[in-house]
């Protein structure tokens, strides 16, 4: 008697523990539902999807708890295959000259010492830009000067006589000084002259910049008249004598200019003799 109420006692105690183990049973089914067990779904569908090898698709639900699910960037774009114009150059690099190979598809490098690379030519220099012109040594019919880093050779009557700069204006009668007694005549001279070059011979006496013209720096007639010009379009406005002759050089002219007025409006300022200048 005593032994079937242990065993009855036992029986009652391991069904309690059982009990004990099941989950609680929904009272509402359509609350729990909606909250929990969809969280769940969630998470087993996101299970399933990387366990079959692919990665989780972008859905932007954030209703799980879980920040949304973002596609990976791509991190290997594709890149298109590497071309430029054959053997076109591309930049300096240092004292390198970097060219595009024959085929279009690479670079090639061709070092330029002793000479610089030049960037705006594009190219390796050949000669040092600005250096003193001088004779060929290895052909004396020639003069050999450097203006832009590739050498120019120049024939000269006597080329190394007239490689020398006699009038000390740092250029030679090969470097294209007409006048290598008189240091104001060059070629590239930029000023004007009122008197002609001493001992020049007829017509071009005032070839200054070696051109083999006489130019002359002031060469237009004014309107003659200023009166009604608005005030921005009235201090330009210059010239000679709008009935005299544009005076050649050396000789006098009437000279006429326009200002703006301290009534407001653009008169005659001044109108003086003054004589031309050439070069
Ligand atoms: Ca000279
Ligand atoms: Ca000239």
């Amino acid at each position: 008697m005593i032994a079937r109420g242990g065993w009855a006692l036992a029986g009652l105690l391991l069904l309690a523990g059982c009990w004990a183990d099941f989950p609680d049973q929904p009272t509402d089914s359509g609350n729990r539902d909606s909250a929990g067990d969809s969280s769940q779904r969630d998470s087993l569908r996101r299970d399933s999807q990387r366990r079959d090898g692919q990665p989780p698709q972008p859905d932007g639900d954030t209703s799980d708890g879980q920040p949304p699910d973002v596609a990976p960037p791509d991190l290997e774009p594709d890149q298109p295959p590497f071309s430029c114009t054959a053997e076109a150059f591309r930049r300096c690099d240092g004292d390198d000259a970097i060219f595009c190979n024959e085929t279009g598809d690479g670079e090639v490098t061709t070092p330029c010492a002793p000479f610089p690379c030049n960037q705006a030519a594009g190219r390796c220099d050949l000669c040092t830009a600005g250096a003193p012109p001088a004779c060929k040594a290895s052909d004396d019919g020639f003069f050999v000067s450097c203006p832009d880093g590739l050498p120019v050779e120049t024939a000269c009557a006597n080329p190394c006589v007239d490689a020398v700069d006699s009038d000390s204006d740092s250029q030679s009668e090969c470097a294209g000084d007409c006048n290598d007694g008189n240091p104001l005549v060059f070629s590239g001279q930029t000023s004007f002259f009122v008197e002609p070059i001493p001992g020049a011979a007829e017509p071009v006496k005032w070839d200054y910049n070696c051109d083999g013209q006489n130019e002359v720096k002031l060469p237009d007639r004014h309107p003659g008249k200023c009166y009604g010009r608005p005030k921005d379009a009235c201090d330009t406005v210059v010239g000679w004598y709008k009935y005299g002759s544009v005076p050649k050089c050396g000789e006098n002219g009437w000279w006429w200019r326009c200002r703006w007025s301290k009534h407001d409006f653009c008169d005659v300022d001044t109108e003086h003799n003054k004589p031309q200048v050439c070069r």
